[in-house]
């Protein structure tokens, strides 16, 4: 159809020279919340991802390995799509380079480069360090040794082909001037223009000799054709290009090239001038993102499980992590991936935010009205309109960011609807509404409404975590209503059908304890009791907001209590922490309370303690006294009513 929207969306094509990490996966990850997002509102998309396989390096790690390049790349590279597969990647066409369907076409190419002078033969002069098998200007030397070993080096002079940049370089920099959207964010944009354009491009050397893992030259078997050159026509050999009818026509050029700010400088520079060459349209946009680092810096052994996407994603959720990924960093800028902050988040945004709006929605609904979703009244009071202008509004606002690439923002949108909801349930009190017979049509209209709410919020998660929709689905009974999980579908409010029987289903995202995942993941001590000079927060004995932040604290109700058998200390004490959530504790306060005296007092409970046993009664958190030099103990009360489960921070 002509007037069909595309969207052809890629990313690096990675090295498969190791297993990756959490950082590769951060591309990839976004890329692909693009393309699903661009699918749902009605694009026809293509998303491809690859792997770049050849070159000296890979040859050599083969060799380390004792395998054939062919086999060492074989095995990563199944690896690499189990990951994906793990991580729900929605790609269109994986493409390797090593496959005939590129190398043809980047052999064909290269020719024609050549024919038309852009490519030509020369001499190439350079500091050789043999044992690198690598060649380095004067410049990059370090005291004339070789800057990576620090080995001599020795002055050589050999055949290459070269491509001609400078002639291109004029109508680079005009065209790079004339399309803001080309290179993002805007500051890369200068670094490329400042630091190499402007003071002049140099010819690039485009072949190897002193290696074979590569695509040969067509006409000069003695070269190899350079890794860059091999690697960067993936974007367009994939689509077919050069072929009669082929992708290439439908979907080139590409609207969003995303690569991380390392290899900038051969999207916007060479892989623009080789397409320029080819008389073809430059894609519209690069991308290039930030990078995801470690507190430390460098990434070791013992911290191996903790950037292992694979070994993230099958104990946390590929859903919790792609969220943590796409959440926690704004794309663009640098950010600091550690297992303390992807917990916070699990704990803070999924377990608190959505796991518990979805969980205490359909627990209501099913003590309530039996899981029948009531019907709403005719008439709206202020927090309904609030609550549904917010939900009808979010769609609208999500995407203009999304096509910003503004991944964070358009996902911190969606949480304020989240959160706005969980405001609906407290502004609400449906526990109340539920002791008073006269207001059982109000509280069907809280329910529906909330239902609604999580409708309209499981809809636009799709692209971010896909797997949660459909968990969340069967829950609404609307796993086979194609039509209310559509992206249109938020255009009007009310989809959901009055007597649907809805069900609560598992927790979502169960809180986690943070130490024990730290000690668990890391093997190392929780950074809070390490005595590592390095970090000033524990020099001084203060903490930051992070750490208090990590204990759940609550208001409970104590229903009841009574003492534990032979101890004189402790009595069980029964707390409720909002509808339907009570826990036990066993508290040693047993010579301070007659425990008939504490039934209905409002105390504060630590609430994501490890539960342990004690005499042999489960307890599952802490209460909050205060005890003084006296020897005198008191419970810690609030100082107004207020609701059990009430957060306290
Ligand atoms: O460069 N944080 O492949 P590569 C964020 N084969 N992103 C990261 C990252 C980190 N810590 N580490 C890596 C190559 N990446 C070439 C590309 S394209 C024609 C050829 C991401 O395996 C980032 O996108 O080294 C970076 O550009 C890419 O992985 C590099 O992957």
């Amino acid at each position: 159809m002509a007037d069909e929207k595309t969207f052809y969306i890629t990313t690096p094509i990675y090295y498969p020279s190791n297993k990756l990490h959490v950082g590769n996966s951060y591309t990839t990850v976004a890329a692909d919340a693009m393309a699903r997002f661009k699918r749902m509102t009605g694009y026809r998309v293509w998303f491809l991802t690859g792997t770049d396989e050849h070159g000296q390096k890979i040859q050599r790690q083969a060799e380390g390995a004792g395998k054939s390049p062919r086999e060492f790349v074989d095995e990563i590279v199944a690896w690499i799509k189990e990951l994906w597969e793990e991580l729900d990647i929605s790609y269109d066409d994986f493409i390797r380079t090593t496959e005939p369907r590129h190398m043809e076409k980047v052999a064909k190419n290269f020719t024609r480069y050549y024919e038309q002078g852009d490519i030509y033969k020369d001499k190439y002069e350079g500091w050789y360090c043999t044992p690198c098998e690598a060649y380095w200007t004067e410049r990059q030397l370090e005291e004339c040794k070789c800057p990576d070993c620090g080995r001599d080096v020795e002055l050589i002079t050999e055949e290459a082909y070269f491509f001609r940049m400078s002639r291109y370089a004029d109508r680079l920099l005009a065209h790079i001037e004339a399309n803001p959207d080309f290179i993002l964010p805007v500051s890369r944009k200068n670094e490329m223009i400042n630091n190499f354009l402007k003071p002049g491009l140099e010819d690039l050397c485009v072949s190897r000799t002193s290696f074979d893992w590569g695509i040969p030259v067509p006409f000069d078997d003695e070269h190899v054709i350079y890794v860059w050159l091999d690697a960067l026509s993936n974007y367009i050999t994939a689509l077919d290009y050069g072929e009669e009818n082929s992708k290439f026509d439908i979907f080139w050029p590409a609207d969003v090239q995303l690569i991380g700010k390392d290899i900038l400088r051969f999207h916007t520079i060479y892989w623009p001038i080789f397409l320029m060459a080819l008389d073809l349209p430059l894609p519209k946009t690069v991308f290039g993102h930030g990078w995801l680092m470690l507190q430390e810096g460098k990434m070791s052994k013992s911290k191996g499980n903790a950037v292992d996407p694979r070994v993230l994603a099958a104990r946390y959720s590929s859903d919790a992590l792609r969220y943590f990924l796409l959440r926690e960093i704004p794309f663009g800028q640098d950010g600091i991936f550690s297992l303390e902050s992807f917990i916070n988040r699990i704990n803070t945004d999924l377990a608190n935010d959505l796991g518990n709006l979805v969980s205490r929605t359909l627990t209501m609904a099913e003590r309530y009205f039996d899981g029948v979703l009531p019907q709403p009244a005719g008439s709206e009071e202020t927090s309904d309109k609030e609550l549904r202008e917010m939900a009808l509004q979010t769609p609208g606002l999500v995407e203009p960011l999304m096509d910003e690439l503004k991944l964070g923002d358009a996902l911190a949108e969606l949480w304020q609807l989240v959160r706005r909801s969980n405001k609906y349930i407290d502004e609400n009190t449906p526990w109340a509404l539920a002791k008073d017979e006269s207001k059982k049509e109000r509280l069907g209209t809280v329910i529906y409404n909330l239902i609604e709410a999580i409708r309209f919020i499981s809809v636009m998660l799709q692209p971010y975590m896909p797997r949660t929709p459909e968990r969340i689905w069967p829950q609404l009974r609307i796993a086979e209503r194609k039509d209310l999980q559509s992206f249109e579908s938020l255009a009007s409010w009310g989809g959901m059908v009055p007597g649907t029987v809805v069900e609560r289903g598992e927790d979502l995202f169960p809180r986690l304890n943070l130490q024990a995942e730290i000690r668990e993941m890391q093997g190392d001590p929780p950074a809070e009791i390490s005595d590592d000079p390095e970090k000033p927060e524990q020099q001084d004995g203060l903490i930051n907001l992070d750490h208090f932040q990590e204990v759940d604290l609550r208001v409970a109700r104590i229903k009841a209590a009574e003492k534990v058998p032979k101890s004189d200390k402790l009595l069980k004490v029964a707390l409720e922490l909002g509808p339907g959530e009570e826990r036990q504790v066993v508290a040693g306060i047993a010579q301070y309370y007659e425990a008939d005296e504490l039934e209905g007092k409002l105390v504060l409970f630590v609430a994501n303690l490890k539960p342990v046993k004690l005499r042999g009664v489960l307890s599952q958190g802490m209460l909050l006294a205060a005890t003084d030099d006296q020897g005198n103990l008191t419970l810690t009360t609030v100082d107004r009513k207020i609701k059990p489960g009430s957060r306290i921070s």
